[in-house]
């Protein structure tokens, strides 16, 4: 099943909802001009847009419907083979210089790079509808909030835009008719789906974004790590904000006590579970809701920062999702989502590995062929995705639609990492804790192409998401920490260190609360701590541990510090911030030197 189809027709009422903003229309008759397309589909992001998209892809092979008894209204998706992931080594940042850019972004100069993508554009939507989708990033009332419009040839594009973004009318009147006002401009096509024709491309300056040659949500639904992410760091920079790649949760305590918590781990990692935890039986009385899953927005409010989750739906990865990882995403995905590239059984319900039934006896997998048990592939690929509105989560907070933010108390930084870091350890302070964001590193996972399970530093977790020079963005966070009169709590975590054995060392999933707990109790004054040369630890008994089917020489292991291996890792700090050059700014480079010092004591 690909997604490139001919151009469809809507009747009267549909397709036309055409901006008042000169700006926009302008945009969009040259970028029609460029492109030529049969026509041009003005979204509304109305229910019966979509009910006309719907049927149209379903006659086109785009979507296929899935069994309306088990998961109504739902619909699965194949990407190409050849595109079912992040392409980092084709995402460029396009600033006037290099050095802008900076060392871990792929840079392309912009006028150049404007002459060969208008190239590629050129007459590319011959026969096909384009659709322009106008959308906010951010609730209705935010002052953080942004309109973006993408113009597609894709109609998972717009079906997936719709679910992950507000869209529609709301955007169109945030924008007004001023053509001045600040919006993104973001140009996306399918070409043919060529991987040598493949580029995401982003102009910070302009606060524009050009993706060629994919299909894949993270380089073509553009309001996400494109504008989220990459322009939107850049523009938080700029306008003193901050754009991380983080989820959001919310934490009440019995007494209806409640602490907002920010965590930023990277592709992959447990995001959306941890934000969706459930607590064990022994924290009866304690809720975990879920303000964003995967970005933050966060501004300084009273020498406080507030955040946002600039998004309105999840596009999470499937493998692995059960009843018993994640109830609350398993009844989010049940109704109304787009799944990408899971399997399709017999009864056309999705099966992927990981799930809690026993597999089927035959299905299609991911790439449209017969698939039973005895074969070798998986039946749905590993990277294959949910896109599912917000409003299915049951443990969506309350506060999600508040402009102005939910106060964080606590920043989380995390990896997965089989060895050297401990479960769990909270930075002496605010720089500290940069230094602890901007040396994390986790072993890679599929949620982008290339090998897995290689260890590679990702500060904030933010290496393949900074639309700008890493070392001003680690200054930036130094520099909101300067006007922070009560900033948050920063911790690190590891849910994935593993015994010489081989196995994890802690079960993860709700019994993460465990870990959630101390970490609140440490923002109310209350947890116990022992000092480190890494950081403040947990003893055992300052975690909750009762009920918990752990060993307690596990529990050890999980909190140890050991020399060897932090020489091991502090030397690697070091060949990171060189191999960044001279960006790194002068505060880290003292950290490092602390951090050394302190197992000298
Ligand atoms: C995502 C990612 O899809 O980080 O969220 O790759
Ligand atoms: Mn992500």
């Amino acid at each position: 099943m690909k997604d490139i189809a001919p151009a469809i027709f809507p009747p009267n009422g549909i397709g036309d909802a055409k901006p008042a903003n000169q700006a926009v229309l302008d945009w969009v008759h040259e970028i029609g001009t460029l492109t030529q397309p049969e026509n041009i589909f003005w979204c509304d992001g109305s229910d019966r847009e979509n009910e006309f998209l719907i049927a149209g892809s379903l006659k086109q092979n785009v979507l296929i419907k899935l069994n309306d008894k088990k998961i109504p209204r739902s619909y699965l998706h194949r990407s190409h083979p050849n595109d079912v992931a992040r392409v980092e080594q084709f995402t460029f940042i396009c600033t006037p210089t290099k050095a802008e850019a900076g060392p871990t972004n792929n840079w392309s100069e912009p006028g150049e790079t404007y002459t060969k993508l208008r190239g590629l554009l050129k007459g590319a939507m011959r026969g096909r509808t384009m659709f322009v989708i106008p959308y906010i990033m951010g609730p209705p009332d935010s002052p953080l909030t942004k309109v973006g419009f993408e113009i597609t040839d894709s109609k998972y594009v717009v079906l997936s835009m719709r679910i992950m973004t507000r869209m529609g009318e709301i955007a169109l009147k945030r924008l007004g008719d001023d053509p001045n006002a600040e919006w993104n401009r973001g140009v996306h096509s399918l070409l043919d789906v060529d991987p040598a024709r493949r580029f995401i491309c982003h102009f910070p300056q302009d606060n524009t974004i050009i993706s060629v040659g994919s299909g894949y949500g993270g380089n073509v639904l553009l309001s996400k790590k494109c504008l989220a992410l990459r322009i939107g760091s850049y523009l938080a920079r700029k306008q003193g904000w901050m754009a991380e790649h983080m989820l959001i949760l919310g934490v009440e305590s019995p007494e209806a006590k409640k602490h907002y918590v920010a965590a930023a781990f990277p592709s992959a990692c447990g995001k959306t579970n941890f934000a969706m935890l459930i607590p064990p039986k022994h924290f009866n009385g304690w809720k975990v809701t879920t303000v964003g899953d995967d970005i933050a927005w966060m501004q300084i409010r009273d020498g406080r920062l507030f955040a946002v989750n600039p998004e309105n739906g999840y596009f999470g990865v499937v493998p692995g999702t059960s009843y018993k990882s994640n109830p609350n995403a398993m009844k989010s995905i049940e109704h109304d989502t787009l799944y990408t590239n899971v399997a399709l059984t017999d009864d056309s319900d999705v099966w992927w590995e990981g799930k809690d039934s026993a597999p089927p006896k035959h299905a299609i997998d991911w790439r449209g062929n017969d698939w039973t048990p005895d074969s070798k592939e998986k039946a749905a690929h590993p990277n294959s995705r949910f896109a599912t509105p917000m409003q299915n989560n049951p443990v969506l907070d309350r506060e999600v639609e508040r402009g102005e933010g939910v106060p964080i108390s606590a920043i989380i930084f995390g990896g997965r990492r089989s060895d050297t870091v401990p479960l769990v350890f909270q930075a002496f302070d605010w720089n500290h804790g940069v230094y602890l964001g901007a040396t994390m590193a986790s072993e890679t996972t599929a949620a982008a192409t290339g090998e897995v399970g290689q260890v590679r530093r990702d500060p904030m977790a933010m290496l393949p998401f900074c639309g700008y020079n890493i070392g001003d963005y680690f200054r930036h966070w130094i520099g909101i920490g300067k006007r922070l009169t009560n900033p948050p709590l920063i911790f690190n975590v590891n849910w994935f260190r593993k015994g010489t054995d081989g196995r994890f060392l802690w079960p993860g999933f709700g019994e993460n609360m465990r870990v959630l707990k101390w970490i609140i109790d440490r923002c109310e004054g209350t947890g116990g701590a022992v000092k480190s040369p890494i950081g403040w630890l947990p003893s055992p008994h300052d975690l909750d541990l009762q009920e918990l089917d752990v060993q307690h020489k596990c529990i050890i292991e999980l909190l140890g510090v050991d020399h060897e291996e932090w020489q091991k890792e502090i030397a690697a700090h070091e060949e990171f911030f060189e191999s960044l050059g001279d960006v790194a700014p002068e505060e880290l480079q003292k950290q490092r030197e602390q951090l050394a010092a302190r197992f000298k004591l």
